[in-house]
């Protein structure tokens, strides 16, 4: 499995599928998700709300796969990574699991690409370097005979910096 650092804006991505960084009524909101809704159009939303209806949402730490819209992606990866609390409410673990989630997911539609976002390091305010760790972890512990490359698509310059340093450890 090849790891790529990227920065720049999830949406723009021809892989085979990106995550989302959602909340768990896959509503939408800021961040990531706004755009990611806003360049692949309403289709998204509209089977957002189907999973809603089916099964009420999607709890911290897991993934429910969408259609991408019109996203140069393939398909869309809605994960909710949990809030930041001080650490001592199982964040590590989520957080963990929203990646793992993630890639099997991905790996069970048969999906060789896929990006991820900085999940929680935003509005959820997961402390970035930590999260950078636990991404990365994650994703290296994940062993794939479907999944070929993985991509850490970071926004701003400090997560950048932050995956660029773990990355070449
Ligand atoms: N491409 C890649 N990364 C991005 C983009 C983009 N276009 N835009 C922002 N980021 P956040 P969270 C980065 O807040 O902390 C939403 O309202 C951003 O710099 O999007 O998991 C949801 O609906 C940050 O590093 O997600 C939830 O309610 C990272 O994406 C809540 O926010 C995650 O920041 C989820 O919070």
């Amino acid at each position: 499995m090849e790891l790529q650092l990227i920065k720049g804006d999830i949406t723009k991505l021809y892989v085979d599928v990106i995550v989302n960084a959602a909340n768990s009524g896959l509503m939408g909101g800021g961040g990531v998700d706004e755009a990611i809704h806003r360049a692949g159009g309403p289709e998204i939303m509209d089977e957002c709300r189907s999973i809603r209806e089916r099964q009420g949402g999607c709890p911290a730490g897991e993934a429910v796969i969408t259609t991408s819209g019109s996203l140069p992606a393939k398909k869309l990866i809605h994960t909710v990574g949990p809030v930041w609390k001080g650490g001592n409410n199982d964040e590590k673990a989520k957080l963990h699991a929203c990646y793992i989630n993630s890639l099997k997911l991905a790996e069970s539609n048969g999906l060789q690409s896929i990006a991820f976002p900085n999940i929680s390091t935003g509005v959820y305010g997961y402390p970035k370097a930590e999260a950078a760790e636990v991404a990365i972890n994650a994703v290296k512990s994940f062993k794939s005979n479907v999944i070929v490359k993985v991509v850490f698509v970071c926004f701003d310059d400090e997560n950048h910096q932050l995956y660029s340093q773990s990355l070449s450890k």
